[in-house]
């Protein structure tokens, strides 16, 4: 691994935090680019009204100077405005006068970290899990993810997402390349206006209920170098790299590469890519439905990725749960929420396969800097032409 990252804050505490290492000097890198992506994830029809406090003011603090990175790991803080109204439910230091907090959850939320968390932990208030269990997290791995981007569309890989498929509102359409602010436009990131609208009213009819509801987003990156990862061993795979990327998002249930489980349903004959003679080429493919990974290896072929968001678990009217002070049954615990998060997690899900990416890149060519980098790609691409 040559790209590693970690983030630390919980969702009503002081700041998120990330820090990054691995990222060659010499890449421009402003706090305005991770802020423009930061906004994106908090586009979407269905979020509730946190996203209004928050105004994702990220900080560089380490590994920048003048606007290009020098080699050193990238630190970045991302404030949590809403604090302010938690502060001393929150504060780190012990209270003088040993009171207990106040807003304890002591009611697990089911299909949430809570209760098992709680367990694991030993954590009798709840909220200790919840805060960081939360996706308000992804926040930062979407400022990561940012850094990753940049070291990518410097070698000429562009990462853009759609929303396929919101509760049972579906967009079949195949992906087609539009300039990325026509999905940001539409209010659940669809490619198809008719299927964006279907979306909005089951996100609608889920609110009305007091309900939640999933889905499935497509994230698709093109301009990926031929021969990322490896057949060669198990832990050098780019899908088993990209599978648990994503698979580690939270609310995350299930991940495809190009046909996924639909593969499963096809013959041999209409499940592989077949190949034929190309211009300037030796061989070119017929078709994508490997998704752009094959053996392990990324093809060259655009990489697509869907993955299966669960509904949210905090609901407006509350699944049934057990007091833990008293173990007796009642309403689980009511934390402000969305109705839906999907258009978000397909705006992180970019971040996410930027990270696998060029920790993927950056294991194939390495390099200390950027002109370096640039140069071992530009050397390989001239290898595979000839090949
Ligand atoms: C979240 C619950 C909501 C979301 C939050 C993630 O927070 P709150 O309970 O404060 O309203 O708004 O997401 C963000 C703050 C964010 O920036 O995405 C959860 O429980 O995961």
């Amino acid at each position: 691994m040559n790209l590693r990252f970690l983030t630390a804050g919980e969702s009503h505490g002081p700041a998120l935090i990330g820090i990054m290492e691995g990222i060659p000097s010499g890449l421009a890198l402003d706090a305005e680019m991770l802020l423009a992506q930061a906004r994106r994830r908090k586009l979407g029809f269905g979020r509730g009204n946190r996203q209004a406090i928050e105004t994702d003011e990220i900080r560089i603090v380490g590994g920048v100077r003048r606007g290009i990175t020098i080699g050193s790991p990238i630190a970045l803080i991302l404030e949590n405005k809403d604090h302010v109204r938690w502060a001393e439910i929150m504060r780190v230091d012990p209270p003088a006068g040993g009171e207990p907090a106040a807003r304890q959850v002591h009611v697990p939320r089911p299909g949430h970290a809570d209760r098992i968390g709680g367990i694991k932990y030993a954590r009798d208030d709840l909220r200790d899990v919840l805060e960081r269990a939360s996706a308000r997290e992804t926040a930062m791995r979407v400022a990561l993810g940012t850094v990753a981007r940049a070291l990518l569309a410097e070698l000429g890989i562009t990462i853009a997402s759609r929303v396929v498929r919101i509760g049972g509102a579906v967009d079949d359409t195949p992906w087609r390349d539009v300039p990325p602010e026509e999905i940001d436009a539409s209010p659940v990131r669809a490619l198809d206006a008719a299927a964006a609208a279907a979306m909005v009213r089951e996100i609608e009819a889920a609110k009305e209920a007091g309900d939640s509801v999933g889905g499935v987003f497509e994230v698709v990156a093109r301009g990926v170098p031929v021969a990322l990862g490896s057949y060669a061993q198990w832990d050098r795979r780019l899908e088993g790299e990209v599978g648990r990327t994503f698979m580690a998002l939270n609310a995350i249930k299930g991940v495809e590469i190009g046909l996924g489980f639909g593969a499963a349903a096809r013959l041999g004959s209409q499940a592989h890519d077949e190949y034929e003679p190309g211009d300037g080429v030796r061989t070119r493919y017929r078709s994508n439905r490997a998704g752009g990974i094959e053996g392990g290896m990324s093809t060259g072929q655009p990489i697509v990725v869907r993955a299966a968001m669960k509904p949210i678990a905090t609901l407006m009217r509350p699944l049934d749960s057990v007091d833990l002070r008293t173990g007796e049954a009642t309403r689980a615990h009511i934390e402000r929420s969305d109705t839906c998060a999907v258009p978000a997690a397909a705006v992180i899900g970019e971040s996410l396969l930027a990270l696998a990416l060029a920790d993927a890149v950056l294991d194939k060519f390495g390099g200390d800097s950027m002109d370096e980098l640039r140069e071992r790609v530009a050397a390989w691409e001239r290898t595979v032409r000839a090949r």
